[in-house]
């Protein structure tokens, strides 16, 4: 393959990650020229295109070099990491914050769970087969694995299995099917997967700059800015409450001695808890600020 000297990202076409994908790389300031068939769109602010693929195709086309990163489920890139039995061209770079769903057992409803000794000698339907191998060795358990390509939860009804191993995030299918969740294989959210070995020239270069600008963009997804008053010898307790302070600056304020100014971003959820914590610690005027953006 001739070398490129643009970056390519690969991102889910249609389906649950594609929106949040989208959004994330556009709050990275990239935009993207649509074209007619809107599988490959080219980056107008940044040497930077799109590729819009199926979720399943981005490992594959990371290793192939027909791209460079790509955002897919950690489900389906452990499972083909796994799948490539130490061969994969590729590995996760960051965890990105949304699509958050669990690979996990479940059976039906009636029968009592006593622990994961009971799945020895059961036949267990996914789509997770090289997962669901793993965590069965890992936990020293033999069991059936069953490879279906979907449809999964109806596995029990027909017969065709005694437990299933499928995603789950709010747990409703697995009630509309009779099922119970009763042990967790793995956890998984969308991620930025990338090459092993990140190209050395200027594609590196705009990698580096991608990771630290989704980076900045996770961080201020939780971040807040807190401004407040107190007496300075109350600050020690103030900061000990705000989850994840991060350098506060302190200001004197004119003609009130002994009392200063506070602000620091915190990397964590304020909650009117805090704040009452705060209060009753000496602190007035409190604001809490959303952060715009961030660059460490
Ligand atoms: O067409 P393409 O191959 O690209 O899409 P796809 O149909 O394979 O994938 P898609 O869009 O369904 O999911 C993409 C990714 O979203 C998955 O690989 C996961 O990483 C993530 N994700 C998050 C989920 C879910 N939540 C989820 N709930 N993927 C699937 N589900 C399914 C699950 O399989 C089950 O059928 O939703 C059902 C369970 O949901 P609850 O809410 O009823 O528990
Ligand atoms: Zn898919």
């Amino acid at each position: 393959m001739s070398p490129r000297d643009r970056l390519r990202i690969a991102v889910q076409k249609s389906g649950r990650l594609s929106d949040s994908s989208q959004d994330l790389l556009a709050r990275c300031g990239l935009k993207f020229r649509r074209s007619r068939d809107k599988l490959f769109c080219f980056g107008e602010s940044l040497p930077v295109d799109l590729l819009l693929v199926r979720d399943d195709d981005v490992p594959g086309m990371i290793a192939d070099g027909v791209c460079d990163l790509g955002i897919v489920g950690r489900n389906v890139l452990a499972e083909q990491v796994l799948g490539a039995g130490g061969e994969a061209g590729y590995r996760e770079l960051r965890s990105l914050g949304f699509g958050q769903c669990r690979l996990a057992l479940a059976m039906p409803q009636e029968i009592d769970y006593t622990g994961p000794a009971q799945l020895a000698g059961q036949r267990i339907a996914t789509t997770y087969p090289h997962l669901l191998s793993d965590w069965l060795r890992r936990s020293g358990i033999t069991a059936k694995v069953v490879t279906l390509s979907g449809s999964v939860e109806i596995a029990p009804r027909l017969g065709t299995a005694d437990v299933i191993c499928d995603l789950v995030s709010s747990g409703a299918t697995l009630a509309a099917n009779q099922l119970k969740e009763v042990a967790t294989v793995l956890e998984s959210e969308a991620v930025l997967a990338g090459s092993l070995n990140l190209p050395g020239d200027e594609r590196g270069d705009l990698v580096e700059m991608l990771l630290r600008r989704i980076d900045g963009v996770i961080q201020v997804r939780v971040s807040k800015l807190i401004m407040l008053h107190a007496p300075r010898s109350a600050l020690g307790a103030i900061a000990n409450i705000l989850p994840g302070g991060q350098q506060p600056i302190v200001m004197p304020i004119e003609g009130q001695d002994g009392e200063v100014a506070f602000q620091a971003v915190c990397n964590g959820a304020i909650t009117w808890q805090h704040l009452e914590d705060m209060k009753r610690a000496g602190a007035r005027q409190l604001l809490v600020l959303p952060v715009e953006q961030m660059l460490a």
